[in-house]
């Protein structure tokens, strides 16, 4: 709407200083879409070197215009590759090694992350691999932290997420998929964002460890979980759910066969703990993965206590104001940038 309107005045008024002064909205508007989406194109290989954008990291269809997957039932909910040609190599990282994930703009918004793995089949080269299957295990993520009265996101604004491959990963060529899931329009179904970087890695020294549980992309989320289908403005919700599975930090996941007899309830899976050497070194290396160097501007959640009139703005691309409304008034999602009290 602002810009048709300012579109309008460019056409209708000849007058050289506002046809200028309205580019420059133009431009101002283009410049907080652009700003606010981004990718992963960076791999960041241990000791810290990032590497060249899409070096080792497929390029996403998103790699110009930026915008998320929306959708949690496609294909492009796993790698966000369909319009690309894979041009990627891979890269050759150790079990246990710290890797991550460069963000050039920033993890903007608020939102929760992922890092997923998937082995590709025996024999085949990852570069040639889709990724398909229920073949994906979790090995990080980063969570919301709610208590009804404020919620935070430890991602937003990160602009690296690094992790530790767990040291019992088994050798092997891997796609690693980062996921943020950005939860500032969430609150209707298909509005939470997925923004989706697949890297190609291969896997050595590993261990013996049985990755699971496993999860297929699309698969793994209907977009009905509490943690994806949620405002996270009104209520502030009094708790978090970390979509996805569980973390796996090495061991062995098993899955109960299953059970033929009627009435009896199908457990899910049962996680046990290794007795090999690795255990110890599992534990260890879990306490040292780390999330590094958030950028500047913090623009959470406000001081709590404060709530925003009717018509007021609550919420809002860079909105540092309140985000709970006086009552009776629901803060009512308008634009990517403006929320308001009605
Ligand atoms: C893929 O490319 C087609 C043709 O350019 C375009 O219409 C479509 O929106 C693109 N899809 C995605 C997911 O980017
Ligand atoms: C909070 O916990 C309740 C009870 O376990 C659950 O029903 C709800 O979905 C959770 N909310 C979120 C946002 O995870
Ligand atoms: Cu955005």
């Amino acid at each position: 709407m602002p810009i048709g309107e300012s579109s309008l005045k460019i056409l209708s008024d000849p007058n050289p200083i506002m046809k200028f002064l309205s580019g420059l909205v133009a431009a101002a508007v283009l410049a907080a879409k652009v700003s606010a989406h981004y990718t992963w194109p960076g791999l960041i290989l241990p000791g810290g070197v990032i590497t060249s954008d899409w070096e080792y990291v497929r390029q996403t269809n998103n790699w110009e215009d930026l915008d998320p997957v929306t959708d949690v039932t496609i294909d492009d909910i796993r790698c966000y590759t369909s319009n690309e040609t894979d041009t990627s190599s891979t890269a050759t990282v150790a079990a246990g090694s710290t890797i991550g994930l460069n963000v050039p703009i920033t993890l903007y918004h608020p939102g929760v992350v992922n890092i997923y793995m998937a082995e590709a089949p025996a024999g085949t080269d990852v570069a040639d691999w889709d990724g398909s299957g229920t073949v994906w295990f979790k090995i990080y993520e980063i969570s919301a932290d709610a208590d009804g009265e404020t919620i935070t996101f430890p991602s937003q604004n990160l602009a690296q997420v690094t992790f530790t491959i767990p040291p019992d990963t088994p050798s092997g060529q891997y796609l690693i998929r980062a996921e943020q899931i950005a939860l500032h329009v969430a609150e209707t179904y298909g509005g939470a964002q997925f923004y989706i970087g697949c890297a190609q890695v291969e896997v050595t020294g590993g261990g013996t460890g049985v990755p699971g549980p496993l999860v297929a992309f699309p698969g793994a989320y209907t977009g009905n979980e509490p943690g994806i289908l949620i405002n996270i403005y009104y209520p502030i919700p009094t708790n978090y759910t970390q979509p996805g599975p569980p973390v796996w930090t090495g061991g062995a996941v098993v899955t109960p066969p299953p059970v033929s007899s009627t009435g009896t309830t199908t457990r899910a899976s049962t996680t046990i703990t290794t007795t090999s050497t690795k255990a110890s070194t599992t534990t260890s290396t879990k306490a040292s993965t780390t999330t590094i160097s958030s950028t500047t501007t913090s623009s959470t959640t406000s001081s709590s206590g404060t709530t925003s009139p009717e018509y007021g703005q609550c919420g809002g691309l860079g909105w540092t104001g309140p985000t709970v409304c006086a009552a009776p008034f629901t803060c009512t999602y308008s634009s990517e940038y403006y929320s308001q009290c009605l």
